[in-house]
């Protein structure tokens, strides 16, 4: 018989670090940059839904139906007891089958780790009709959540960590690198990980994914700006920054600029700050690095894990990497 759905919340008071690192990312000398992870307030994180749904944009999709064709499988390699720790969990939807399918075996426990407290209560909304799971959400950032899920680790019970939606390729390769060594120091010796990744594809594939006809993933970039103006008072005019993807062969990745069209000045007051662009200048806002299947499994051997099993899309070339902490 299903036990009773139990959800809760643990919050954080709102974060004072955004006008730092705005005033940080737009006095850098050179190149001009603001961190992604700023894009997913309540409007950012409702273009990124819209964006997941872009017929030219098949990274999500492709994520979903491995989980969708191999969950059993995916459950089938995981010990008994396991907790499962998300990390950037989104609204849920991407990990409904792999929940379910876990929930056949076992009551869940569920720690969706987001920095967004709308995301966290969507996800527990959608989520939390699955039977006999028991589901807590810490808005936090993703090792100071996953520190928190292992404090609350029962004596037997194993942790399966998912890094989902190839977040990992936001990060500069050697940044996530060291992101996977950190949540291996968290975990213990036979936890796992499930990270997917966004594998190498065709320019003429990627660019497209990036810069749709639509203009959504335009919108969210600028949001952005529409951001810093809601949040740190700022006078940023949307209409003199055009959207930009654009891809380094070398880097193997995808970035995110906002071009300046003319010669203006923006006061962000909160941040105490005066930018001056000049016409063409761009603020570099996303990377988002592809990579090869071996590439996955090598990165996670040099930080403690052992590939286990690895799920790849042929249709959006992508890839779901089951690791074990050795
Ligand atoms: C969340 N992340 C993996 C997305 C990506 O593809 O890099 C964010 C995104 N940026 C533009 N479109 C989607």
């Amino acid at each position: 018989m299903a036990a009773p759905m139990l959800t809760a919340s643990v919050f954080s008071s709102p974060s004072a670090d955004f006008a730092a690192d705005v005033r940080s990312g737009l006095t850098k000398p050179g190149q001009k940059e603001l961190p992604s992870k700023y894009f997913y307030d309540e409007v950012g994180s409702a273009l990124f839904e819209v964006i997941c749904l872009l017929p030219e944009y098949g990274l999500s999709r492709a994520g979903a139906r491995l989980l969708w064709r191999h969950a059993s499988a995916i459950v089938n390699r995981l010990p008994e007891p396991v907790v499962v720790a998300e990390l950037g969990s989104g609204s849920g939807t991407k990990t409904r089958w792999l929940l379910e399918a876990l929930a056949r075996r076992q009551p869940v426990k569920y720690f969706p780790i987001d920095i967004s407290r709308a995301a966290l209560s969507r996800c527990q909304l959608e989520l939390g009709q699955i039977p006999s799971i028991n589901i807590v959400g810490f808005e936090r950032a993703y090792l100071d959540g996953l520190l928190e899920v292992a404090a609350l680790r029962q004596p037997g019970e194993r942790i399966l960590v998912l890094f989902l939606g190839s977040t990992i390729g936001n990060f500069d390769r050697a940044a996530g690198e060291e992101f996977l060594g950190e949540v291996r120091r968290i975990l213990h010796p036979g936890d796992f990980l499930l990270l997917a990744t966004d594998l190498e594809k065709p320019v003429s594939q990627l660019l497209p994914a990036y810069d749709d006809p639509a203009g959504v993933t335009a919108a969210f970039n600028r949001n952005l700006l529409a951001r810093i103006n809601r949040e740190l008072a700022a006078d940023f005019h949307l209409d003199r920054f055009e959207h930009v993807a654009r891809y380094d062969v070398t880097e193997r990745r995808v970035e995110m600029h906002l071009r300046s069209t003319v010669d203006q000045n923006v006061h962000v007051a909160r941040a105490g700050l005066r930018v001056t662009f000049q016409a063409g200048e761009t603020i570099w806002t996303e990377s988002s690095h592809k990579f090869d299947g071996d590439e996955i499994v090598r990165m996670g051997e040099r930080h403690g894990y052992r590939c286990d099993a690895q799920w790849m899309d042929r249709e959006w070339t992508f890839a779901q990497t089951l690791f074990v902490t050795v």
